[in-house]
């Protein structure tokens, strides 16, 4: 057919290099840049594929490798809704990339179509964004090389960052969620920060934008914020390949320390975000100096405690649960459920894991530990919210200003940042009186690199190993030694490494274990 002779043309121009083996992992596509052009083709085809198995409805395609080295770059799809490709199709993606000849390629598009029983005359659209990185233009370009090849409407939105992307998407399929533009996004955000702050005194914050996308897009939002917030953006050069480097969420929270380029005055507000803009984390300097981190535990509890008792406020009978995973501080999940009464369930790491469960809540609080995160309203809450008549009249308030100022289709810094400052305003809360909350366990991550860490198999929301045999049993042995003891180890589904995480009373008892797990592991 045209159609099959069109994908063979273009898929020339795209060779696959020998011997890369490609997978399609809870980061999508992820990997040196100079290795992704023939990856960047395969997914265009995907992309329109996937489109005309939802009867035309909008797919989005982001580039990006989110906190990785700029050397890296990285692609990911986005369901109609804004959510993460359907799991089901992560498979496709990974055989078309690992396909070695264009022939293949060509046949593959056919017999994905022939087994999902697609239409390949109903229409595709895709909506496209990249972030910074400076193997952006050129792997858009070919993802729209592969996107043309097999006939989809094309929208190249260009710089954005990841969330941005995903709500568009969001909007161009559900027009009730907003203006699918980035202006419409802006303007969402904004007014509903202004409605939700309306008489508190303005706050200023200073954001560490890890010389990526979120710089010229939060500077964008300030225009829009006017005098609501006093914004400083800081590590904002994109030009000069030092994107991540030493800055951004994931520096800080790895190292648990302060970015690179600036200095923290004494119970300042400062956040760092990751290199696409969709993780978010806190931290100030004490009188003493000493540095104080707020992680995604951290919000969870935050905004987790203030939407409950708004609720309850309001007069609301709504369900607002919280999900966690494995990585959550001991005593974070203790805070929540013991102090706060807040159901808390746990999932595999993993943004589509942790969404997913959150959906069964009528309110959903979900954040890992890294800081990505969100809040969701299930369909019949947000009814509840929007027509309540009777119940406080300012919790009403707060709670539809706040379903706003979230962005629901993923974890987004920007938004984030400012569904907390808004809880900050209304409790009136230095980052002291949030980081008192509750106090964290002594906690250590450590890398372990194995011969094949396929040989991990997890189980129970990654808490334990069933393989290999007997490991579990020896890991409990060494918890059992120490108080308040956990530790697991799972493979890390982005790099080619064992995670152990442990947990104790004291420090010397954590990382004791930590070592001891380390050392079974190894
Ligand atoms: C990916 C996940 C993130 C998770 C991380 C764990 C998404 C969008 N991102 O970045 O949620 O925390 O992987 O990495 O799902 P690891 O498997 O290397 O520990
Ligand atoms: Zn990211």
């Amino acid at each position: 057919s045209n159609v099959r002779q069109a994908i063979l043309d273009a898929s020339a121009a795209h060779p696959a290099p020998a011997g890369v083996h490609y997978t399609y992992g809870t980061a999508g596509f992820r990997m040196n840049a100079d290795l992704l052009d023939p990856v960047m083709y395969r997914v265009g085809l995907l992309a329109t594929l996937r489109s005309k198995a939802l009867g035309g409805k909008v797919i989005g395609v982001m580039v990006t490798a989110s906190h990785n080295p700029v050397r890296d770059n990285g692609v990911k799809l986005v369901d109609p809704m804004g959510e993460m490709l359907k799991q089901s199709w992560e498979g496709y993606a990974t055989q078309l990339a690992n396909a070695q000849t264009h022939e293949e390629v060509a046949d593959l598009y056919f017999s994905i179509a022939q087994e999902c029983e697609i239409d390949l005359d109903q229409s595709a659209s895709v909506v496209v964004g990249r972030d910074t990185r400076p193997s952006g233009e050129a792997l858009v370009a070919s993802l729209i090389d592969g996107l043309t090849a097999s006939g989809a409407i094309v929208t190249d939105l260009g710089l954005k960052t990841t969330p941005q992307l995903h709500f568009v998407t969001r909007c161009l399929n559900d027009p009730s969620y907003g203006t699918p533009t980035e202006e419409g996004y802006y303007q969402k955000i904004s007014d509903a920060y202004k409605t939700l702050v309306a008489g508190l005194e303005p706050l200023k914050i200073t954001v560490d934008c890890a010389h990526g996308v979120g710089a010229p897009k939060l500077r964008d939002l300030t225009t829009y914020l006017g005098d609501a917030l006093d914004v400083t953006v800081v590590n904002g050069d994109v030009e000069h390949g030092i994107l991540n480097y030493h800055v951004g969420a994931d520096f800080v929270k790895v190292n648990v320390k302060q970015p690179e380029g600036f200095d923290l005055a004494p119970n300042g507000i400062y956040c760092s975000f990751d290199g696409d803009a969709d993780r978010i984390v806190f931290y100030y300097a004490d009188e003493a100096g000493a540095f104080h981190l707020l992680d995604g535990d951290r919000i969870t509890a935050l905004v987790g405690a203030f939407i409950i008792e708004t609720v309850r406020q309001a007069g609301l009978d709504l369900q607002v649960g919280v999900v966690q995973t494995a990585y959550a501080n001991g005593n974070s999940t203790h805070y929540l459920r013991d102090s706060l009464q807040v159901p808390v369930a746990f999932t595999q790491t993993g943004v589509k894991h942790l969404h997913h469960k959150a959906e069964e809540y009528d309110i959903g609080v979900y954040f890992e530990a890294n800081g990505h995160g969100t809040v969701i309203f299930s369909t019949a809450a947000r009814n509840t919210i929007r027509n309540a008549t009777h119940g406080d009249a300012k919790a009403l308030h707060i709670l539809r200003s706040l379903i706003n100022v979230i962005n629901e289709t993923v974890g987004d810094a920007i938004s984030d940042m400012l569904v907390v400052l808004g809880v900050l305003a209304h409790r009136q809360w230095a980052l002291a009186d949030w980081d008192a909350l509750y106090k964290d366990l002594p906690s250590r991550l450590v890398k372990v690199v194995v011969g094949n860490r396929h040989a991990f198999k997890t189980i129970n929301a990654d808490t334990q190993l069933e393989e290999p045999a007997d490991l579990q049993a020896r890991i409990d042995a060494e918890v059992a030694k120490v108080s308040r003891g956990r530790s697991f180890v799972r493979p890390s589904g982005t790099e080619d490494v064992v995670r152990v995480y442990a947990e104790a009373e004291t420090r010397e008892e954590c990382d004791t274990l930590a070592y001891t797990v380390a050392g079974l592991v190894f």
